[in-house]
């Protein structure tokens, strides 16, 4: 259904390449891609009779020297065909790229953070035998893998607004994601996510102009901002029901105007790839739904229920999906529905830091943030692709 192929994504000219195109450079020497993937470059004369040595003493095919060869591998640049010059990300596995799309201050600068801090570094999907690990290769325009983990994470900062004319698309910050269940029991992907001002989604030209990797994108997870949707805590004041209303009413427009612009690009009539809606800052909410133990209870019921994530998974869709009905996001869920089709598309409640900034005097700070939903959102994504299938053809 969803193509995922060993193609390179090249967010700067929308277009993917085979990897026998990326011609990769590291000081003179230039490979193909596909060579580098194979191994075969790279490998000298001494280690490779080395090697030969080692698996006829051994009967391994382990290298002594594997940890000097990846050390090599990293500092290959890789090059995007086109005319003009620019690299493009080398990391083997299929080309996942995610696009995280919301209107400004819907919290994106977080929880494109919060994906690695809350999947790689707390490891909250390692139950399901889904890792995400550091790449191979990081790409010229995120080269310390970003986006503001420590910053947010470790430090505690917050990070100033994304302002569209001072960093434009921030990204792509790639990972590799194992997927080892699922019918070909392992499977390796290259994530990358990215981030953008919520300016490039007001209009559906600048979506196109700005932001080509959401047109490029295998997945997308929207973000909903409740702050001016339902009352959250934290809030000064209680919002008007003129104020609701405007704000139901500019998200149902982004939902409408995300579909057309993939559709358009696509030029289908079905928005053609998976998408997660995600009402955020979830800890802000009064809400009955325990959006905070969906996670641990999608684990647990997937170790009782053998071969059935993806029916865990559509349930715990559907239950976040009633729970925005029920804060009265109706107007948006109907939205949601009419533009796209039901098996591509998937609810959760998430929060990026599980608090509110605290803020003394005009220092605001994070006091302890953590994650939590977030893998969850990315864990509905996977499962509408494919790739968490069990052999049974179970969705
Ligand atoms: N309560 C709560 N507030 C958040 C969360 N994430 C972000 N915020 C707040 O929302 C503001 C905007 O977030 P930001 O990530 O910059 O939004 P962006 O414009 O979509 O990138 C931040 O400065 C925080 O005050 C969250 O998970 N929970
Ligand atoms: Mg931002
Ligand atoms: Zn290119």
């Amino acid at each position: 259904m969803i193509s995922l192929a060993e193609e390179v994504v090249c967010i700067k000219c929308k277009t993917t390449y085979s990897p026998s195109q990326i011609v990769g450079t590291l000081g003179d020497r230039t490979a193909t891609l596909t060579d580098l993937r194979r191994g075969i470059v790279g490998r000298t004369e001494a280690s490779g009779r080395a090697n030969r040595m080692w698996t006829r003493v051994t009967g391994r095919i382990e290298r002594p020297d594997i940890s000097s060869r990846i050390d090599a591998l990293r500092g290959w640049t890789f090059h995007c065909p086109a005319d003009e010059p620019h690299a493009v990300d080398g990391n083997a596995g299929l080309a996942f790229p995610v696009a995280i799309v919301g209107r400004s201050g819907a919290s994106k600068s977080h929880f494109v953070p919060a994906i690695p801090w809350e999947v790689k570094v707390l490891g909250s999907l390692d139950p399901l035998d889904i890792v995400l690990q550091e790449p191979i290769w990081k790409t010229e325009d995120a080269p310390d893998l970003g986006p503001d983990i420590s910053e947010i994470f470790v430090e505690h900062r917050v990070p100033p607004a994304t302002k569209a004319d001072e960093v434009g698309v921030r990204g792509p910050y790639t990972y590799r994601l194992f997927v080892q269940r699922g019918r070909d029991r392992e499977k390796l992907l290259s994530l990358y996510l990215f981030d953008a001002p919520g300016e490039f989604f007001e209009k559906i030209e600048v979506i196109a102009d700005q932001s080509p990797y959401l047109l490029l994108a295998r997945s997308v997870i929207v973000l909903l901002d409740p702050s001016d949707l339902v009352d959250t805590r934290g809030q000064e004041r209680l919002l008007t029901t003129n104020e609701k209303n405007i704000a139901l009413s500019d998200s149902a427009d982004l939902v409408n105007r995300i579909a057309d612009a993939f559709k358009q690009t696509y030029a289908v009539d079905d928005f053609p790839v998976p998408v997660c809606f995600v009402l955020a800052k979830a800890d802000a909410i009064d809400t009955r739904f325990g959006w905070s133990g969906e996670t641990a209870s999608v684990i647990e019921e997937a170790r009782e229920h053998p071969g059935q994530l993806g029916r865990i998974l559509r349930d715990a869709s559907d239950r976040a999906r009633d729970a925005c009905r029920d804060l009265g996001l109706d107007r948006i869920v109907r939205s949601i529905e009419a533009q796209y089709p039901s098996e591509l598309t998937r609810f959760a409640l998430a929060s990026a830091t599980s608090q509110s900034v605290s803020s003394s005097g005009s220092d605001r700070a994070w006091e302890d943030p953590v994650p939590n939903g977030v893998g969850l959102a990315l864990l509905q994504l996977l499962s509408m692709t494919g790739v968490l299938d069990e052999p049974s053809g179970e969705l």
